[in-house]
Order: structure tokens, then sequence, then C-alpha cells
């Protein structure tokens, strides 16, 4: 279908050729697959949100491209086409549905993540510009500072660590930053975060386990790990799986660690039909299926009623609010 929309959308538009090379040809291809993609997924988990979503998204981050909002109308309206022409599907009437309901959504740039009077904004601008910098030492130099005047750790990973991580993902969809400096920034959050443990890790105290594993091949694991250590700062035990793993592993770990809660996380969209897979791979295994489900991560957070669709037993939106409802939900197994 991508083949057909790219043939089509070059006829229309002859002068893509002269705009964009002959390399352009391949990168409308590869574009048209991920947007079929992301309509897919939006079907499959019953969200016209994320793909809503995706289109203002993906208008900000072509732009970086030169690629026109009029550009982007073409190729959906195209695959609109491809749509009632080639495919042939119970759902089709709603694949379209989803489609239209998108079609005119507008660019949506993001404000800076970092505000100017939300806690800790300055140091998180100093710690931004020594990431950009490439100024690791700085960046290391500020956060054990804020450390020794006594900032919580949480507080550090909420408006240092997640507030940095976001505004360098803006950044970089337009085009401000290019790919090797996200990197590195993250490189560099993620080293600081682990040189923090020694200062604050404890022997759990609550009696309480949980697993935390990203689904797939997500691999946005740094939302995920700051949970897990939430968790282990509120004097849970933690056995943190990170990025990738297999649904089968995560089953096996869930009744071997003997885990009261499971946290699972995804952030690319398309990933969101594979959390109710292990959802359902979990419930199917007799010595799993009392362990208490939460769910998060960026769509999640775009969505708030996905968590259901996904059949999970609870969604928090970020690291902070996990732990009181994962209290909340364990809690009448523990008193049975
Ligand atoms: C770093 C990064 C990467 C790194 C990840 C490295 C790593 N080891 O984690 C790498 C380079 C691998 C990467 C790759 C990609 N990325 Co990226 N990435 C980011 C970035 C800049 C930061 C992610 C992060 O650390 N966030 C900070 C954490 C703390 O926030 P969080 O994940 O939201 O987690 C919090 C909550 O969501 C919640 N939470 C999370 N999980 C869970 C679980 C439970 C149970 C609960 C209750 C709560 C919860 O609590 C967390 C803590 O408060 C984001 C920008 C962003 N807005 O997040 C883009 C971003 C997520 N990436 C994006 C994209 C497009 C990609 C790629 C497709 C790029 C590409 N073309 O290759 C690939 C996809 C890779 C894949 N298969 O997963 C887009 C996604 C947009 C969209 N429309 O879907 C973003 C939003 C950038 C942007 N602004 O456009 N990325």
């Amino acid at each position: 279908m991508a083949d057909w929309v790219t043939d089509k959308q070059y006829t229309r538009q002859p002068d893509l050729i002269e705009r964009f090379g002959p390399l352009g040809r391949m990168r409308t291809k590869q574009d048209s697959l991920y947007t079929l993609n992301y309509l897919a997924e939006s079907v499959l988990v019953n969200s016209s949100t994320l793909f809503i979503h995706y289109v203002s998204w993906l208008k900000v981050l072509l732009a970086g491209y030169k690629v026109s909002d009029e550009d982007v109308r073409v190729n959906l309206e195209t695959i609109r086409e491809a749509i009632v022409e080639k495919f042939e599907h119970p759902d089709k009437s709603l694949v379209l549905k989803h489609l239209e309901l998108a079609m005119n959504e507008p660019a949506s740039p993001t404000p800076s993540f970092i505000k100017p009077d939300s806690p800790l904004a300055a140091e998180a601008e100093a710690y931004l510009k020594a990431l950009l910098d490439g100024e690791r030492r700085q960046a290391v130099a500020i956060v054990h500072q804020l450390m020794d005047e006594g900032v919580p750790v949480k507080a550090l990973y909420k408006h240092i660590f997640q507030a940095t991580q976001y505004e360098i993902g803006r950044l970089w969809h337009n085009k401000t930053l290019t790919v090797a400096q996200e990197h590195y920034c993250t490189a560099v959050t993620q080293s600081i975060i682990s040189s923090l443990y020694p200062h604050w890790i404890g022997k759990g105290h609550k009696g309480l386990r949980m697993i935390a594993a990203c689904v797939g091949s997500e691999m946005h694991e740094i939302g995920l790990r700051m949970v897990a250590d939430t968790f282990e700062m509120e004097g849970w035990d933690t056995y943190y799986l990170g990025a990738n793993v297999p649904d089968q592993s995560i089953v096996q770990a869930i009744v071997e660690y003997k885990a009261d809660l499971i946290a699972i996380s995804a952030t690319m969209t398309y990933h969101v039909h594979l959390v109710r897979e292990l959802i359902m791979k979990i419930k199917a295994e007799p010595s799993a299926c009392s362990v208490k489900i939460m769910v998060g991560g960026f769509p999640f957070n775009l969505d708030p009623n996905l968590w259901q669709e996904v059949g999970a037993d609870g969604y928090a939106p970020d690291a902070e609010t996990t732990v009181s409802l994962a209290e909340e939900l364990v809690t009448p197994i523990i008193n049975s």
C-alpha cells in the first residue's frame, strides 16, 4: 500500500522529485509505512486520540525537513484513497473513520518543558545547557551540588532529569538538536542517575515486590527506571528488567520473584497492542495471574482511557503518583 501511495503522490506532485531528489521517494514510502502503522495501532487499541496526535506531531517533525503541511495532507488523502480502493477488511470503515478524524489536524509545536515557574527551573536550564555544551563534568557537578544542598532525589528525577529529557525530545522534534546530541544527553543523564544510587538505596521495608519491564522492541526505558526507583525509595523491593524483554521472560519473572505488582511501560504508540497481549499472557498463567498490573508511558498519557482498553488494573501519569495508587491496588491482596 505504501508503494501505491508513493507512486500516486509523486504523480500528483511532480515537483517532489526536484525538491527532494531520488532519496525523497524512498522517504515518502518510509513515512507512509510509519503512518499506516500508527493508523493501524490506533484502530487496534480503539484510540483515535493516538492517530490524531501522531498527525500533528508528524507535521512538526517533517516541517524540519522542508515537507509542508500541504504535502502531508496530500499523503493522507492518498492513503485514504488506497484504503478505499485496496483494503478489504471488516474494519475498513473504522480505519477510514480514524484517518478522517485526524486528516485536518494542524501541526502542534510544543512550548518548552522547562517552565520558568516550575521548581528547580533555573537548575534544569543550567543542567540542559551543560548537556548541550557537551560538558559532562558540569552536569555532574550541578546534580551533586543539589544533592549536597538537600534537594530530594525524587525532585531531581522530576524537575531535572524528566524535564530535561522531555525538553531534549522537543528540541530533537523541531530539529534544533541532532540525534547524536540527544543520545549524548540521554547517556549522561543515565550515568548520573546511576551515580546517585549509593546516596539513597536501602533495603525494602514494606514487604512488597514489584517488577518493571518494557514491551516488545520498546527502547525507552528511563521513565520506567524512574518508576522502579521511586518504588524502591518508598520501601518496595524492585526487580527492574528494562527495555525490550520477551513476554515469556516477564511472565516467568513474575512467578519466580513472587511479584505483587508489575509495571509495564510503552512509549511508542505502535507498541500499545503488545501491552494488551502481554497482559493477556499474564492473566492466562495461573501462577502469575494474581499480580496487579499497572501501565504507563507516553501513549497512556495521551489517552487517559487507554489503560482500561489494554486490560490493566491501573495507570499513573508519572513516577511520583504511581506508588500510592499501586499500594491501593495491592493492599487488598496483602490483607486477604
Ligand atoms: C531518550 C529518547 C530516546 C532514546 C531512548 C534511550 C533509553 N535508553 O531510554 C532512543 C534514542 C533509543 C530513542 C529512540 C526512538 N525515539 Co525517542 N525519545 C527519547 C526522549 C528524548 C526522552 C525519553 C525519556 O527519557 N523521557 C523521560 C521519562 C522520565 O519520561 P517518560 O518516559 O514519559 O516516563 C514517565 C511517565 O511516562 C511515567 N511512566 C513511564 N512508564 C511507566 C510505566 C508505569 C507502569 C507507570 C505507572 C508510569 C510510567 O512515569 C515516568 C517517570 O515520571 C523522548 C522525549 C519524551 N517526551 O519523552 C523521545 C521520544 C519518546 N522518541 C520518539 C521517537 C519518534 C523515537 C524513535 C522512533 C526515533 C527513530 N526514528 O528512531 C525511536 C524509537 C525506538 C524504539 N523502538 O523504542 C518520540 C515519540 C513520538 C511519537 N509520536 O510517538 C519522542 C516523544 C520524541 C519527540 N518529541 O518526538 N528515543
